[in-house]
């Protein structure tokens, strides 16, 4: 067992000759299987996908099962511990089974944690997760540190424990399906970027999603630092939510650098700082470092001007909060891009934003309905089926000095398979325009 598992972890025997259930066999699940298979637990991996085959069970060992189809209480029969991906919803799984102690209900992330003692660094937020995770991994590389990024940002933190090789820092991006069900998870350092409608596709309500959220501090203890943004302290309001010393960051503590735009970006280097700084990185340091930042590619991602009219990608910005962020950083006017899988909040609370900036409104693909009525009022606006219409029709009224700006507010599934792919053929459809 030549992995840090092996090498670490204190707590590794605690699932000897255990059985563990595995819900999902994507990327979290196969990686926790392994982990689990490697302390020596029995696995059965459950999944409603029925084309999945057996030979994911690969490395899991001999009496490792696969069940799919329905989830159903019969799938968890046995088990001493359940582990849950995090495009499971837990509710999901209690419903089936009402007398499982929560608690033996854990993600991947709360497992993954549990056996590591390196360093964390966690970042939740609705919006600016990934920009404020690289920003950190990147300074921390800077300062000469090893360092392992992943969680929600794509490669999920059991993977890395099946690694040999430590990290100094594991910077975490963390969603709010991975926190869920989090019991012991306590970084020493914990970003909370900001809270907004998103996901009530997933979660029963803004209340359950905002729980998830803070669940990243619940088991801080005084030496650890919890950062949150200055604007959330009303609605935190007298919520006792951490042991942890508390740090507030703003958008205006920060200078802004010509890679990272806008007001919220001040405010996500601002966090990093903060974050980076309990790491002995200085704030001289954290500037010069990020200076030589590169930006996310589909986040504000300037793509290139076309006839006098510039074209940016923010193809990540899958919730309404996520297009005002967007719209406070571009100049006038914008012709602004929306439409496709909408996960839920209210369309008029862009409105305020768009004012004064948006000349135009060119709808696509789905979400019609969400987007159509409350903007026509406001807006002149049009809708097309795909994207690439869209743009085109954009772009015959768009004047030299415009901005054609992709922020759709919402998931891409409905005609892509990722946000990237929608902002690729974003970029495609510019390059046939010049
Ligand atoms: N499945 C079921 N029943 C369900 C839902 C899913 O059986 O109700 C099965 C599917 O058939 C599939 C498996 O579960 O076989 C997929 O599990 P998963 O969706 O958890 O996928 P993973 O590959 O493990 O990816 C997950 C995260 N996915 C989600 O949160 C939905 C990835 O985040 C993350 O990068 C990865 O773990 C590594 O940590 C993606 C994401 O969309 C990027 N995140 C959301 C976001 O950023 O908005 C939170």
């Amino acid at each position: 067992m030549s992995s840090i598992l092996a090498q670490q972890s204190a707590n590794k025997n605690i699932f000897k000759d255990r059985f563990g259930v595995i819900a999902g066999a994507g990327r979290s699940g196969i990686a926790a299987a392994k982990v689990l298979h490697m302390l020596g637990a029995k696995v059965r991996i459950v999944d409603e996908n029925t084309s999945l085959e057996e030979n994911i069970l690969e490395g899991l060992g001999a009496d490792a099962q696969l069940k799919t189809g329905p989830l159903s209480a019969s799938g968890f029969e046995g088990a001493d511990i359940i582990v849950l991906s995090p495009g499971i919803p837990s509710r999901k799984i209690k419903e089936l089974l009402p007398e499982f102690p929560d608690e033996k209900i854990i993600s991947e992330l709360e497992l993954a944690s549990f056996l590591t003692d390196e360093p964390i660094i966690a970042i939740t937020g609705t919006n600016g997760k990934t920009t404020t995770t690289s920003i950190i991994s990147h300074v921390l590389e800077y300062a000469g540190k090893s360092v392992f990024t992943g969680g929600n940002i794509g490669t999920p933190l059991c993977e890395h424990l099946l690694q040999d090789k430590r990290s100094d820092v594991l910077v975490l991006e963390v969603s709010s399906f991975q926190l869920q069900n989090c019991y012991n998870f306590s970084p020493d350092a914990a970003i909370l970027l900001n809270i907004s409608a998103n996901h009530l596709d997933y979660h029963l309500d803004m209340e359950e999603y905002t729980e998830a959220k803070l669940n990243i501090f619940k088991k801080q203890t005084a030496d650890d630092l919890a950062i949150i943004a200055e604007e959330m302290k009303p609605m935190l309001g007298s919520r006792n939510f951490t042991g942890a010393e508390i740090k507030y960051f703003n958008n205006d503590s920060v200078e802004e650098i010509p890679n990272l735009p806008g007001p919220h970006n001040r405010g996500n280097m601002h966090a990093a700082m903060l974050a980076t700084a309990k790491f002995g990185v200085t704030s001289e340091l954290f500037m010069k470092a990020v200076r030589e930042f590169k930006g996310k590619p589909h986040r504000i991602e300037y793509l290139g001007t076309v006839n006098g009219v510039k074209f940016i990608d923010d193809s990540k910005a899958t919730n309404l909060d996520a297009v005002c962020a967007a719209l406070n950083s571009c100049s006038s006017p914008v012709r602004l891009l929306l439409g496709g899988h909408f996960k839920g909040g209210d369309v008029t609370t862009i409105i305020p934003s768009m004012q004064g900036k948006v000349v135009e409104v060119g709808l696509f693909g789905a979400g019609r309905e969400y987007f159509e009525t409350p903007l026509k009022k406001e807006f002149p606006t049009s809708w097309n089926e795909k994207l690439e219409d869209a743009v085109r029709k954009l772009f015959s009224t768009a004047n030299c000095g415009d901005t054609i700006l992709l922020s759709p507010a919402t998931a891409s599934f409905d005609a892509y398979k990722s946000y990237a792919a929608r902002g690729d053929d974003f970029k495609r459809i510019m390059e046939e325009l010049s």
